[in-house]
């Protein structure tokens, strides 16, 4: 028998793809197609359904299917794709690895080896809990040999802002000329601790470290450890390698906040200042994919900063560069340096971070399925145990001045808990103007309510510590968001805390006077935090029940191009320019009837016979970028 099945289904697939390659023209790899026709079917219509093609960088609108078309004129498509980037699984002909599951990147020490890289290929792979949503949930092998948990990232966006937003607070307090750094005088004359004001009210204000320079003139600042510093010459521009100012090369410093990650332990600060470099960074690391981005290195003065890419955050390349340096180029402009030497090039374009970027800047946040009442009691009972001095719940982003540059998203997705339906319900709000075809965010103020990080690294001592592959020991970690929280299981930087109540228990160092309020508290007060912890939860962005048009009510058949698509929810491919029009009702193989997602007009819907995107012999390269327009060659346009 099992040599039966296993002839039958050589056969099939056998015959399968015979099919396949004769239709390969018309045909999509991505699951685009209805069923009955194809194999790259999904009813439910979640999968990829826009084909792999570079996307092209251009800051004019005009430039049709460019991305500053997209994020300008049709920022949904823009999201959409930004999205589809981050949770595409990307194939041999995508250039995806060049050696699978080899171990990468030194540790502290210098010889041992970090993490098992080329190991996904997608984002998603580890991003997953909801599936196709930026989840979190997996453990894998990276730093020690107790893993590292990957966390969710719904909210990117405001977590990136609230990076930048600090920084820029810190530095227009210490740089009193505002020439966008730190020149040893002012550091000399500055405030310590250097303060930051979270938010107006209660737990609002956040200490940084010292900015000063350890020995007056010369030295390093003991800014808190989630930042990185650099050193700059006496016109600020940095000086590669420089670890003090000496007053001879160095003359001053500059900083980023690098928000992202667990923690690398004192002095190594995190993994990455803004999600542009949460792009380029895993997809190297894990999917063998090299990015090249001029965006990243548009720092016309030097100062290590630059310049803000097209969804407005400033990039660090003193400290953080995309992998391909792009020394040689193709005239058309991409990158010939294929620094995996597997023959694929520009294997991540810069456009393709444009959309990405996008989509994290606008991911929707995490909710509380609670009431009011319920979250204050949470509140008072966490600052009644000191859990406040380090979760602080709530920032605020500061409106576009010269300091700051205000909420750059498109849009909220405002998400409350209906006490009497049960459930929780999301509403659209958009933070843009439209105007003459083109939609600007307002960079409005925002206040995040429920965010409960003050973005600080701190000494957690032995109840958190990790010691290393090669035996460095880490008890420094960044106060983790506990937004999401009640859906982030596992616990912890190494998801070691399989209950909430251990990650609590493990609170030392620093965090043990809380622990022991912790202990020292009565029942119900334990009850009312863990309660609220899990009520602070994640949930599926494209099925959750929300009101998209702003009525004020959710539609119970919400019909888009004139065919009912259920419940009315947030799918961004309704709100295209040329909305993705659905299937509808077919009758499967059963003989039942069920609402097919699939979309019929993908081609239009998804821009993709517009001028920057077109790419007519299907090879990933738009016929724009590509040296053999109609001829498949996936490596570089013309070679396969
Ligand atoms: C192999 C599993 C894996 C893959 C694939 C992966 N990640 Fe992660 N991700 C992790 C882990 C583990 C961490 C925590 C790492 C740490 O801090 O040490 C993380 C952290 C993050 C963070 C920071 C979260 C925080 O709270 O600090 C972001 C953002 C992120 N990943 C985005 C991405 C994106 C975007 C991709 C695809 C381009 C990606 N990841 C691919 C496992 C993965
Ligand atoms: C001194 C700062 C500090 C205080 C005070 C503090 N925490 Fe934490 N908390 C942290 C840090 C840092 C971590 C991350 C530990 C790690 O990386 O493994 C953490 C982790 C957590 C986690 C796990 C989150 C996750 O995503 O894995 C929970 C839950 C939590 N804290 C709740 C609390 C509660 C409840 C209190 C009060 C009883 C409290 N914390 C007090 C700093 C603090
Ligand atoms: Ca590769
Ligand atoms: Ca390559
Ligand atoms: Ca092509
Ligand atoms: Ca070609």
């Amino acid at each position: 028998m099992p040599n039966t099945q296993v002839s039958l289904y050589l056969s099939w697939s056998l015959l399968f793809s015979v099919a396949s390659a004769a239709n390969a023209a018309a045909q999509y790899s991505e699951r685009s197609e209805t069923p009955g026709v194809a194999a790259a079917v999904d009813v439910s219509g979640r999968s990829v359904k826009n084909k792999r093609v570079r996307a092209i960088h251009s800051n004019n609108p005009s430039d049709m299917g460019s991305t500053a078309y997209f994020i300008k004129r049709d920022p949904f498509l823009a999201y959409q794709l930004g999205r589809n980037l981050n949770f595409r699984e990307f194939r041999t002909r995508d250039g995806v690895f060049s050696a699978i599951a080899d171990l990468g990147g030194p540790m502290p020490d210098g010889t041992t080896a970090k993490i098992t890289a080329h190991n996904q290929v997608s984002c998603s792979g580890c991003h997953n809990l909801p599936q196709g949503n930026p989840g979190g949930g997996t453990n894998f092998s990276k730093d020690s040999g107790f893993g590292r948990q990957a966390p969710h990232y719904y909210g990117a966006g405001i977590v990136e802002m609230l990076a930048i937003q600090v920084r820029a607070e810190i530095l227009s307090q210490i740089d009193t000329n505002s020439d966008g750094w730190v020149s040893a005088p002012e550091a000399q004359a500055a405030a310590i601790p250097v303060r930051v004001q979270a938010a107006t009210g209660p737990f609002g204000m956040l200490e940084y470290g010292n900015p000063r320079l350890s020995g007056g003139a010369t030295g390093s600042p003991s800014l808190n450890n989630i930042f990185r510093v650099w050193y700059v010459d006496a016109a600020g521009r940095v000086v590669p390698g420089a670890t003090s100012v000496d007053g001879l090369t160095t003359f001053g410093y500059n900083f980023g906040m690098i928000v992202w990650g667990w923690g690398q332990g004192s002095g190594r600060s995190a993994l990455n200042p803004t999600n542009r470099a949460f792009l380029w960074d895993p997809w190297n690391a894990h999917g063998g994919l090299q990015a090249f981005d001029p965006s990243t290195l548009n720092d016309p003065d030097g100062d290590g900063v630059s310049l803000p890419t097209l969804s407005g955050a400033i990039q660090f390349p003193a400290t953080h560069q995309a992998p391909d340096a792009g020394n040689q180029r193709d005239p058309l402009g991409f990158s010939l340096d294929d620094p995996d030497g597997d023959g694929y090039l520009s294997e991540i374009s810069e456009g393709d971070l444009d959309l990405g970027e996008f989509f994290m800047l606008n991911a929707p946040r995490p909710a509380f399925a609670g009431t009011n009442a319920e979250y204050r009691q949470g509140v008072l009972a966490m600052a009644a145990m000191g859990c406040t001095d380090c979760h602080t719940p709530n920032w605020t982003i500061r409106s576009q001045d010269a300091v700051f540059a205000g909420d750059r998203r498109l849009f909220d997705i405002e998400v409350n808990f209906d006490s009497v339906a049960q459930r929780l319900e999301g509403e659209l709000v958009p933070l843009y103007t439209y105007l003459a075809g083109t939609y600007t965010p307002n960079r409005g103020s925002f206040q995040i309510r429920g965010f409960f990080s003050d973005l600080k690294h701190h000494d957690m001592g032995a109840g958190f510590a990790e010691v290393d592959f090669g035996g460095t020991v880490n008890t420094l970690w960044r106060t983790p968001m506990l937004w999401g929280v009640a859906s982030g299981f596992p616990w912890g930087h190494d998801g070691q805390s399989l209950t909430l109540r251990d990650a609590i228990m493990r609170h030392d160092g620093e965090g043990a006077a809380s622990r022991q309020a912790w202990l020292a508290a009565t029942p119900m007060e334990r009850q009312a935090v863990l309660g609220m912890l899990r009520k602070m939860q994640l949930y599926d962005i494209e099925t959750l029940a929300c009101d998209i048009t702003g009525d004020g009510a959710i539609e119970a058949s919400y019909i888009v191009a004139g065919m009912a698509t259920g419940i009315e929810r947030f799918n961004a491919e309704w709100l295209f320019s040329t909305p993705a029009r659905i299937q509808g009702p077919i009758t499967n193989i059963d003989g039942l009837t069920i609402l097919s997602s699939c979309v019929v007009n993908v081609d239009v819907a998804y821009g993709q016979d517009l001028t920057w995107r077109k790419d007519s012999d299907d090879d990933g390269w738009p016929d724009v970028w590509d040296n053999a327009p109609l001829q498949a060659g996936f490596k570089d346009g013309v070679n396969n």
